[in-house]
């Protein structure tokens, strides 16, 4: 099972043979998608007959996403706190059938389960290059196998602004019309974003839209030249493009390249917060969810100073709008970001440059931070120096095995477990052109970033083991080929012989 649950209990008696599909009964949510993952597992060859039940309810008492599960001879019975933890105890479920020589069967065991963090997100950057609502489809049901429950969609950068706005409509007339490497732009209707955060919420994920500010703005600016600076081509931007083969990014030019923090909004200027009422009002009312996340990294293009103004005052219309703001880990030096913004940290699990520092300055804000370690749980990092896509700038590659052995409490010294809302693997698309591609990378790491979001502290269950994982992860590889899931068959994990 991945993530670990919270307790186990081998009951040591005989198991459920899993003879009948029709009598799942109890929530009808619940019941139709425990009847998908067990046509996709077991399909054609699956028995049909009449003994026995699983019973799938709610019931209100316990944690939040909470469920158990208990099974024996004659049934099964997952009962959630509510509609999510029956979700998630239905996901375990799949995930425990076995299919022997003598049929198919779920052994008796007891779980008690719950979350450890409240925030378990997974982010798809879809500006790099923009993935159909399919794909981002069936991103959201990946992450759902896992027990992720927030999907970040980062909308914008420098190669594309991928959202249709109404107040804003040249943000993808001009802005969305190219990704990195001469592929094929893109952008999200009003109503395909619609149907993704309602595919998400199906799934019990809230969706976290990113706009980000006030650098990576290089497509906003050819849509609105005037609230933008010229790009800032640093030497080190150009030895970037020199050595990727990439031409430099050019004022009034869609950019296709991969260099980061050459652009800038006018951080004086009222025009441009004229924009950012216009652009976070549409979004924070497209949004059922709490958060909106305003970027804030790598602003290499813009001042100190001005980069703590523009914080301040973003900051506030996202305040304004009723939304909860999300940045990156740099804003959380600016000391008039609104207070309860949640920070998310990208440096490494060994914190570098005072990047901790500036996580910290959130929870002393009052608010929360989201983990996302470059270095364990970066997506977008080559698995090892032969991986076919992927970028090694976070310390190199990232075997699976460095993405599983990292303990959240332990990376940002003095932030206490209870600043810590959850974490996040976020994957950035340089490199990543299909669904294919994404499931390469994401599969099985993304199985690492979940136990660490819900499972409890290593050290604290015996199952929080490297050893415990790989095989683990090497049990779900039959599931994952039923669904589809094109993941990496890693060296480092004992995969069964495929039958
Ligand atoms: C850094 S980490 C970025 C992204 C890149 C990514 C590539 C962070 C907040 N920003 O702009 O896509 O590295 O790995």
């Amino acid at each position: 099972m991945i993530p670990a649950p919270a307790t186990v209990h081998s009951a040591g008696i005989d198991p459920f043979l899993l003879t009948s599909r029709a009598r799942i009964a109890g929530d009808p949510d619940a019941a139709s998608v425990l009847t998908h993952l067990l046509d996709a597992l077991l399909g054609e060859t699956f028995p049909i007959a009449d003994e026995g039940e699983i019973a799938l309810t709610v019931d209100g008492t316990g944690a939040a996403e909470s469920y158990r599960l208990s099974v024996d001879a004659a049934g099964v019975t997952v009962v959630g706190a509510d509609s999510a933890g029956l979700f998630y105890g239905v996901q375990t479920l799949a995930q425990l059938v076995e299919r022997t020589a003598d049929g198919v069967r779920i052994p008796a065991v007891r779980i008690d389960d719950a979350p450890r963090f409240p925030y378990r997100g997974v982010m798809l950057d879809v500006a790099r290059h923009c993935f159909d609502v399919p794909t981002v489809k069936a991103v959201i049901d990946r992450a759902a196998l896992l027990k992720l429950n927030h999907l970040h969609l980062h909308l914008t950068d420098d190669q594309g602004w991928r959202l249709h706005l109404d107040s804003r409509p040249e943000l993808t007339a001009r802005g969305a019309g190219t990704a990195v490497g001469g592929d094929p732009g893109g952008f999200y209707t009003k109503d395909d974003y619609r149907e993704i955060v309602a595919y998400a919420a199906s799934r019990h994920i809230t969706t976290v839209p990113e706009i980000d500010l006030p650098g990576h703005t290089h497509a906003l600016g050819l849509a609105y030249p005037d609230v933008a600076h010229d790009p800032v081509v640093t030497p080190d931007v150009l030895a970037h493009g020199e050595r990727a083969g990439e031409q430099p990014p050019r004022r009034g030019e869609p950019y296709e390249g991969t260099a980061v923090g050459f652009s800038s909004l006018r951080i004086h200027d009222d025009a441009t917060y004229d924009l950012l009422r216009d652009v976070l009002g549409e979004l924070a009312a497209l949004t059922p969810g709490p958060y909106l996340h305003i970027g804030g990294d790598e602003a290499h293009g813009t001042d100190p100073a001005d980069f703590a103004v523009f914080i301040e005052r973003a900051s506030a219309i996202v305040a304004e709008y009723g939304k909860t703001v999300v940045a990156w880990h740099e804003a959380g030096a600016a000391p008039g970001l609104a207070r309860g913004s949640v920070g998310q940290y990208w440096g490494f699990v060994v914190p570098l440059d005072g990047m901790d520092a500036k996580a910290r300055a959130f929870a002393d804000g009052g608010a929360r931070v989201i983990l996302s370690p470059a270095d364990a749980v970066y997506l977008d990092m080559k698995y090892d120096a032969e991986t076919r896509i992927g970028l090694e700038w976070a310390n190199g590659p990232t075997s699976v095995r460095r993405s599983y052995e990292w303990e959240p409490a332990e990376v940002i010294p003095g932030l206490p477990e209870s600043a810590i809302l959850g974490v996040e693997a976020p994957l950035w698309t340089e490199t990543v052109r299909t669904l294919a591609d994404i499931d390469e990378l994401a599969f099985p790491r993304l199985a690492s970033a979940a136990e660490a979001a819900w499972s409890p502290a290593t050290g604290s269950s015996e199952l929080r083991t490297w050893e415990s994982f790989r095989e683990r992860v090497a049990a779900q590889g039959e599931l994952w080929t039923a669904l589809g899931i094109a993941f990496h068959r890693s060296p480092e994990i004992p995969w069964p012989e495929s039958r």
